[in-house]
């Protein structure tokens, strides 16, 4: 169910603006060798899969949550140290707006963001690497959970800061829009972020700048332990309504309607119309965080866990598949055997050199933008 609370949005939205279908698969090259480069390392190349059918998009259902279980599993034996924030449950909001996104789009993410991450075509065996604290990681192993990036897929940061990705977001949308580049920006938080000051006055800079971004609201109900109801006053799409931002309410267990709203939400953005606002109403199936798997914690009651868990994502992707059981199996078999290569790769991989500790702490050289300086 897709709720538009702004009648300026849906109807004048053309969905076919943006085709995932005709967003091609994006090769990145491996990178060189430069030890003072800020890029990732390489592990070979990076073919993007487009996530253009209902296949694909079980696919990538099917590999965010056997990622996190197996992160969850490496936390539990001491070789991810720190823990996670796992996305089990929210899987269809990464997918759908990736889905609807281009390879030239660009994202920016949370604490819970290993499932933006993946979305956008970090190869898994990458970002486990990095989880695990090893040299091959996407981020050399100097990221870990909370700041995985990598810019040449549009990915500027996984972010430890409640709210922090979203003006940064709008930076880039504001770039893209100075180089009258045909590319949007999807902002993804948490309902932790909508009494952030900051979510607010990029709201209000966005609409008044009319940039190509889209506010992608993740409301799981909680932030930590303290429950939406108690702590969100009025609702989230009207807040954005008063700024006059396009706001819609999207079920974030569907990953089909998630993608249909990114999709016409993206579609508006880039032909010059301004951000949109996505309340997307999902919920995590796991903890806060993997530490909370030592505590009893009873702000959730096992009814409420039970009602959310009985509309999976996973299941109601599974069931848009033409001939599911088959289809389900081979595909399941194929990203098990991608997860055990990656926890073998990321496990068979070094930690870092303590003597290169201060290496990257800075670019290697000013690149003005042409004309800009001498
Ligand atoms: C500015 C700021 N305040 C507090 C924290 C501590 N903190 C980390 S996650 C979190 C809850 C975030 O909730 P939400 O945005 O709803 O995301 P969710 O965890 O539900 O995915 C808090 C308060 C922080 N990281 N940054
Ligand atoms: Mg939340």
């Amino acid at each position: 169910m897709t709720r538009a609370l702004d009648d300026r949005a849906p109807q004048t939205v053309d969905p076919q603006t943006v085709d995932p279908q005709t967003a091609d698969p994006q090769t990145v090259d491996p990178q060189t060798a430069d030890p003072q480069s800020t890029d990732p390392p390489s592990a070979g190349a990076r073919s993007v899969e487009p996530l253009d059918t209902p296949a694909a998009r079980y696919r990538m259902i099917r590999l965010i949550r056997g990622f996190e279980e197996l992160a969850l599993e490496l936390v539990r034996s001491g070789h991810i140290v720190g823990g996670t924030h796992p996305y089990i449950g929210q899987e269809a909001v990464a997918v759908g707006v990736c889905a609807a996104l281009r390879p030239g789009d660009q994202i920016t993410s949370t604490h819970r963001g290993h499932g933006h991450v993946l979305a956008k075509g970090v190869p898994p065996r990458l970002l486990l690497a990095e989880l695990a604290g090893r040299v091959t990681g996407s981020n050399r192993g100097r990221g870990g959970s909370m700041h995985a990036a990598d810019l040449r897929l549009g990915i500027l940061g996984a972010n430890g800061i409640v709210g922090a990705g979203v003006p940064i977001a709008a930076g880039a949308a504001w770039a893209a829009k100075q180089a009258r580049a045909d590319r949007v920006v999807a902002a993804f938080f948490g309902d932790g972020a909508l009494n952030q000051g900051v979510l607010l006055e990029t709201l209000n800079l966005a609409a008044i700048w009319k940039l190509p971004l889209l506010f992608v609201c993740e409301n799981n109900g909680y932030a930590t332990t303290l429950p939406a109801a108690a702590a969100v006053a009025g609702s989230a799409v009207a807040r954005a309504c008063g700024f006059g931002v396009a706001a819609f309410e999207v079920d974030g267990m569907d990953v089909e309607a998630v993608r249909g709203a990114a999709s016409a939400a993206a579609g508006r953005a880039r032909a010059g119309r301004g951000p949109v606002f996505l309340e997307c109403r999902t919920y995590r199936f796991e903890g806060h965080h993997t530490v909370e798997r030592r505590f009893r914690l009873a702000y959730r009651t096992a009814e409420e866990i039970a009602a959310w868990r009985a509309r999976d994502p996973l299941e109601s992707a599974a069931a848009a598949l033409a001939d599911a059981e088959a289809e389900r199996a081979a595909i399941d078999a194929q990203v098990a055997a991608q997860l055990d290569d990656a926890r073998e790769f990321a496990l068979g991989s070094a930690t870092p050199d303590p003597s290169g500790a201060c290496d990257f702490l800075y670019a290697s050289g000013l690149r003005p933008r042409a004309g800009a300086l001498p």
